[in-house]
């Protein structure tokens, strides 16, 4: 049940593991990614398929603990290259946001938190559905793209917002009344990205994401992340939905250079 985890208190991040054994694992994730000790690589290109079509059918749902955007119609965008060994399908996309602009995603960089963070998460598709691939360590591929605080709104934010102000109470779901394209949203550059081996950030904790988060933010108002913060769970308002630093162990992150 998805009301078993949160983000404070008794069900709050630190009690995670008594409940989800995973949550204790040695390669969790978020980490905080130390520039001075990121080993350089050049990795193949990353192949993005369906990016910048325009997808028609595309639906916001709040699930108590963020909001997700699923696409109904096959064929789903899809991503291979860089560190990925085959084809990943997408899944869903979704966000990690604190109580205000200072923190709030859940990977850092050199101890730098941003306000928000975008998951956008895909299946290795030899294992044929998201559910039988969290059982493989590189079931899933996140690209995770942090944001900063521009003056200007952006306006491919404008058809998420004006969603998510339909479904602030939680389990609530509504169709995005334009055809949203993922390339509109995400930043320019998608060449330099760190990359390497962790978990989910939420219960139940599996270690079997291949985390790629790209260095370039993505720029967005005040006012449209203050949209996030009025979403609602069963408790109250998601004030804050990101996990915090996990030890990164005996793990290596590497930085592409393209
Ligand atoms: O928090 C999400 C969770 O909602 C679910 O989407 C899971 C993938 O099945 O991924 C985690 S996360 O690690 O992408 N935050
Ligand atoms: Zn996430």
């Amino acid at each position: 049940n998805s009301e078993d985890f949160g983000y404070d208190g008794v069900i709050g991040p630190v009690h995670w593991g008594e409940r989800y054994q995973e949550c204790r694992g040695k390669h969790q994730s978020p980490i905080d990614i130390n520039v001075l000790r990121v080993k350089q690589v050049a990795l193949p290109d990353i192949t993005f398929i369906g990016f910048d079509d325009s997808i028609d059918d595309v639906h916001v749902t709040n699930n108590g603990h963020t909001v997700l955007i699923e696409v109904e119609n096959e064929p789903h965008p899809r991503v291979s290259g860089g560190p990925l060994d085959g084809d990943y399908i997408f899944s869903q996309m979704h966000f990690h946001w604190g109580d205000n602009d200072t923190f709030g995603s859940e990977d850092k960089i050199n101890h730098r938190s941003f306000p928000m963070e975008l998951h956008m998460v895909f299946f290795k598709e030899e294992y044929k559905t998201p559910h039988d691939a969290v059982r493989h360590s590189d079931g899933l591929a996140v690209l995770a793209f942090f944001y900063e605080l521009d003056r200007h709104q952006h306006p491919a934010y404008d058809d998420i917002t004006s969603a998510l102000s339909n479904v602030t109470e939680p389990h609530t779901s509504v169709v995005m009344n334009h055809p949203f394209s993922f390339l509109n949203i995400l930043p320019y550059d998608l060449n330099r990205y760190f990359t390497y081996r962790g978990s989910l950030t939420t219960p139940p904790c599996s270690e079997v994401v291949i985390w790629l988060d790209f260095e370039q933010p993505v720029r967005l108002a005040h006012d449209q992340i203050e949209v996030f913060r009025e979403l609602r769970s069963a408790t109250g308002k998601i004030r804050h939905n990101f996990r915090p630093i996990q030890p990164i162990g005996d793990r290596v992150v590497f930085y592409n250079i393209d």
